[in-house]
């Protein structure tokens, strides 16, 4: 299945009417407020999210899993579906690996097909969280922070050759989520399996090329349900000073217990120069992995006004943040939902950079909380959607991504290539 420029075009070619009649509203909307629309449309059109290779097939929860058919049943077929995602949208160019799901037999050749769908590697993710067929140590009672030094030896080296694959691929960056903790109180020595987890990260740190980072993710419980060893971001944060300048903080946006305040963590990361990446999801309750900006779009966009109001350069902003989707579909079509969590995040984007950042300066000089609240109200409620169009549009993506998917009948056309039992790996 291959989205063909025909297909956008005859698509477009219906929206355009319609589309154009929005987009000039909204463009003499913005003008009146002195804002370059062109300017934001590339912004917009530079932005890229990785997709994560193991988003591409259903999602499980611990009591069951529903096949839905036409999933991608090797590392080639990920690579399309996102490039089916890209042709789409115009926003998904890179995808993220998960190692050993996805170990590349012939690097060669796996960068060639990513090429062809104009898609780079983004983080390489590594894996100490199950334990594999074959493996000599079981990582039951932790991995890189574990009592055993054995353990933690083989967790260090699946790491490193984790680097490895990524560098063949031209990743530039490691994720590190660590699964490890306790589920009972009295079970862990607190302080010497961060100090296990401290030394073995320092091996890793050691084996990680000049140009890359180590982005290090948190967690506050689960799959361990009494701690964690790193629950949160100040222990990351911890871990990455030690480390050194390469070593960051990633901020998983279900990674928090309920109501923290997210978007002060970014500020302040961002501030002392430790903020490494995203992983984008929603959630009402805990990790629910749900479509990025489904529940809390307003979250997301105040997440946008702290990047893009400690930055003074979006491009700087763009490129050297990590930007990932990390979720799990149970109920609905991946692909459809990875092309509506995109489209969120640029929305909450776009919307952040409308903000007018002199405004908001003077009424905080002027401690006038009310008059805070009418400048991001004004940009969050601005409908940047025939902005985000008109990018795609000028890109040669879809005006609407979701409904091509569905006017060309993608899904049945994967099942028919790949059968309704084809199952992707990962969780
Ligand atoms: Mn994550």
């Amino acid at each position: 299945m291959n989205i063909t420029s025909s297909h956008i075009e005859e698509h477009n070619k219906k929206a355009v009417e319609d589309h154009n009649d929005a987009f000039d509203a909204l463009t003499h909307q913005l003008h009146k407020q002195n804002i370059d629309i062109d300017s934001l449309i590339g912004q917009a059109g530079a932005f890229q999210v990785a997709i994560p290779s193991w988003a591409l097939g259903a999602g499980g929860t611990r009591f069951g899993r529903f096949a839905m058919g036409g999933e991608p049943r090797s590392l080639e077929e990920k690579i399309k579906d996102v490039g089916l995602l890209h042709a789409l949208n115009h926003s998904s160019g890179a995808i993220s690996l998960h190692i050993p799901w996805d170990i590349p037999k012939d690097s060669g050749a796996v960068k060639e097909l990513a090429d062809k769908y104009n898609l780079v590697f983004d983080a390489v993710n590594s894996n100490t969280f199950q334990d594999q067929k074959g493996q000599k140590h079981s990582y039951k009672f932790g991995s890189l922070s574990h009592t055993k030094q054995e353990v933690r030896e083989q967790a260090i080296e699946h790491n490193i050759e984790v680097i490895r694959y990524g560098k063949e691929l031209g990743s530039k960056a490691l994720t590190v989520w660590l699964a490890d903790g306790s589920s009972f109180p009295g079970q862990q020595n607190f302080s010497k399996a961060l100090q296990n987890t401290r030394e073995s990260l320092g091996s890793i740190y050691k084996a990680l090329p000049q140009d890359w980072q180590m982005l290090i993710e948190y967690k506050p419980y689960e799959p361990n349900f009494y701690s964690m060893v790193i629950p949160d971001w100040g222990t990351s944060f911890l871990l990455a000073n030690k480390l050194g300048e390469r070593a960051k903080t990633l901020v998983d946006l279900g990674h928090h217990l309920p109501n923290t305040n997210i978007e002060q963590i970014v500020a302040i990361l961002l501030m002392e120069g430790k903020l490494g990446g995203f992983h984008f999801n929603d959630s009402k309750y805990g990790d629910d992995d749900l479509t990025t900006g489904s529940l809390k779009p307003y979250q997301l966009f105040l997440i946008f006004n702290e990047l893009i109001g400690g930055t003074s350069n979006p491009e700087q902003l763009r490129n050297h943040i990590a930007w990932m989707i990390d979720a799990s579909h149970n109920v609905k079509d991946p692909l459809e939902d990875l092309l509506q969590s995109v489209e969120a995040i640029l929305q909450a984007y776009v919307k952040a950079l409308l903000i007018d950042r002199d405004k908001l300066q003077a009424v905080r000089e002027d401690n006038d909380p009310a008059g805070a609240q009418e400048i991001l109200q004004s940009a969050f409620q601005t409908d940047v959607r025939p902005l985000l169009t008109e990018a795609r549009i000028r890109h040669q993506a879809a005006a609407n991504p979701v409904q091509l998917y569905r006017e060309l009948n993608v899904r049945k056309q994967l099942i028919n290539e790949r059968g309704t039992e084809s199952m992707a790996t990962g969780l």
